[in-house]
C-alpha cells in the first residue's frame, strides 16, 4: 500500500488524459446505461425495475448526499470525528446494494455509505462516527459487517463468510467493497485466490476513484485496469461506469446471480446434476470523489481542483433524477418531497446519534476479551477521576 504524502506532480491521473472532453469517461470501454445527461444509451437496457424501485434508488442516492453533508458539517464543528465523504460515489454504493437481497452481506471500507443507506440504517450507522460501538453492532442486524479502515484486511474476512454461506447450503452472496488502493495489498490477492480455487459467492466491488489519498491510479498499478486482474484468479472481471446507479445496478444483479448459480456448497460441487458451483466476481466502478479523502485531507496539494469539474457532469445524482423526469417517473412535486424526507432521515438520525450518553468507560471495552493489568489500572484511574471530580469536568463546553 502506498502512504499519503508521495510526491504526485509528475504522475498522470486519469482527469488530465488528453481528449477527455467533458465526458472523462467518454473514451473508457465501461458497461453504462445512462449517458452523462441522464438520458439512456441508444443500445442500453435499461433494468426491468418497478417505478417504486426507480425512484427508491435516487431517493436512497440523495439520503446519501445529504448524509454527507451533514456529515462534513457535522465534524467541522467537533461533533463527529474524522470522516470520509462520499460525494460523486453514491451511485455504485446505491445501486450494487439495491441489486442484492436483504439476507445477502455486505462488507464495506469506509466510504460506503450508500449500502447502509440502502439497508436502512442511518440512524444505527451514525453513532459510530460519534464514537459509539453501538454503530457498529447495530448494522450487523442489517447484514453489514462494521467498516474497516486497515485498507484490504476485510477481505479475506469477507470470502470466509462467503464459503460459510456456500458450505451451510445458505442461498447468500457477500459483496466486498473496497478501493482501487486496496488493490495493492496483499490480503486482495489471498481473497482473489481462495475465491477463485473454493468458487465462493463472494462480488468484489472495487471502488476505482482514480486516487487512494495522494497516490494516483496510474501508481497504483501497471495493469491496463483493476477489473483485469480477475483473470489471474480465474474469474470474470468487469468495468462499469460507477456514477451510474443504473449500470451499477444491472452489473452487480448479473454477478450476484451468477454467485448463487448452484448456490449448492461442496456436495453439489461434486455433482454434475447439482447445478454450476457458485463463481465469484470483480467488478470495477470507475468513479470519483468529488471531495477530499477524509475531513483531515486537503485535496489542493496533489490534485488540481479543475481535475474535478468533468467528473461532476456525471454525478450520479443528476444523472438519476434527469432519467426519472425524462421517462415520466417524478415530476418538481416528487423531487420535492424525496428532498424533504431526506433532510428529515438525516436530521431524525443525527437527534438520535446526539442523544446517545457516552461511557468514557466504553473505551477500555473493546480490543481484549479480559483487560490486561494495565489497561485495568488505566479505565481504574479514569473511573475514579470521574468519581471525585464529576463527569461535567471532563464534557467540553459548548
Ligand atoms: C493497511 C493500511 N495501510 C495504510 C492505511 C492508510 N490509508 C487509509 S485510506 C488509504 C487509501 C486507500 O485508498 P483506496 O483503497 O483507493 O480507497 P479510497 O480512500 O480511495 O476510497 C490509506 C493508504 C490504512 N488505513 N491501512
Ligand atoms: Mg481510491
Amino acid at each position: 500500500m502506498n502512504e499519503n504524502g508521495t510526491d504526485g506532480a509528475d504522475t498522470v491521473d486519469r482527469a488530465d488524459a488528453p481528449d477527455s472532453g467533458t465526458d472523462p469517461l467518454a473514451d473508457e470501454d465501461l458497461y453504462r446505461v445512462l449517458g452523462p445527461d441522464g438520458s439512456p444509451l441508444p443500445d442500453a437496457t435499461v433494468p426491468d425495475l418497478s417505478d417504486e424501485r426507480f425512484r427508491a434508488i435516487y431517493r436512497d442516492l440523495v439520503i446519501t448526499r445529504r448524509f454527507d453533508e451533514r456529515a462534513v458539517s457535522l465534524q467541522r464543528q467537533g461533533r463527529i470525528g474524522t470522516y470520509a465523504p462520499c460525494a460523486g460515489q453514491e451511485g455504485s454504493a446505491v445501486g450494487s446494494t439495491h441489486a442484492l437481497a436483504d439476507r445477502d452481506l455486505i462488507s464495506y471500507q469506509y466510504r460506503e455509505h450508500g449500502a447502509v443507506v440502502v439497508r436502512d440504517l442511518l440512524s444505527e450507522y451514525l453513532p459510530y462516527w460519534t464514537g459509539h460501538e453501538s454503530g457498529t453492532e447495530a448494522i450487523a442486524e442489517g447484514n453489514v459487517f462494521p467498516l474497516n479502515i486497515g485498507i484490504a484486511a476485510h477481505l479475506p474476512h469477507a470470502v470466509g463468510a462467503a464459503w460459510a454461506f456456500d458450505y451451510r447450503d445458505e442461498d447468500r452472496v457477500v459483496a466486498v467493497h473496497f478501493g482501487d488502493g486496496a488493490t495493492s495489498e496483499g490480503d486482495f490477492h489471498e481473497a482473489m485466490n481462495f475465491a477463485g480455487v473454493f468458487d465462493t459467492p463472494t462480488l468484489f466491488c472495487c471502488h476505482n476513484n482514480g486516487w487512494a489519498i495522494s497516490i494516483p491510479e496510474s501508481r497504483q498499478t501497471a495493469s491496463d485496469t483493476f477489473a483485469g486482474k480477475a483473470s489471474a484468479y480465474g474469474f470474470d472481471g468487469v468495468r462499469v461506469d460507477g456514477m451510474d446507479p443504473l449500470a451499477s445496478y444491472a452489473v452487480t444483479r448479473e454477478a450476484a446471480e451468477r454467485a448463487r448459480v448452484g448456490g449448492g456448497g461442496s456436495e453439489s460441487d461434486d455433482d454434475p446434476a447439482g447445478g454450476d458451483p457458485p463463481r465469484p466476481a470483480l467488478i470495477e466502478f470507475v468513479e470519483y470523489r468529488f471531495g477530499a479523502h477524509t475531513t483531515a485531507d486537503d485535496p489542493t496539494a496533489y490534485r488540481d481542483p479543475d481535475d474535478v469539474e468533468p467528473w461532476r457532469a456525471l454525478d450520479p445524482l443528476d444523472r438519476m433524477e434527469a432519467f426519472l423526469r425524462e421517462t415520466d417517473r417524478i415530476d418538481d412535486e416528487g423531487v420535492a418531497a424525496i428532498r424533504e424526507e431526506a433532510d428529515e432521515v438525516v436530521a431524525d438520525a443525527i437527534d438520535f446519534a446526539e442523544s446517545i450518553e457516552p461511557d468514557p468507560s466504553d473505551m477500555f471495552d473493546h480490543a481484549y476479551a479480559e483487560l490486561p493489568p494495565e489497561v485495568r489500572r488505566q479505565r481504574d484511574e479514569l473511573l475514579a477521576a470521574v468519581d471525585e471530580h464529576g463527569e461535567e469536568s471532563f464534557l467540553r463546553e459548548e
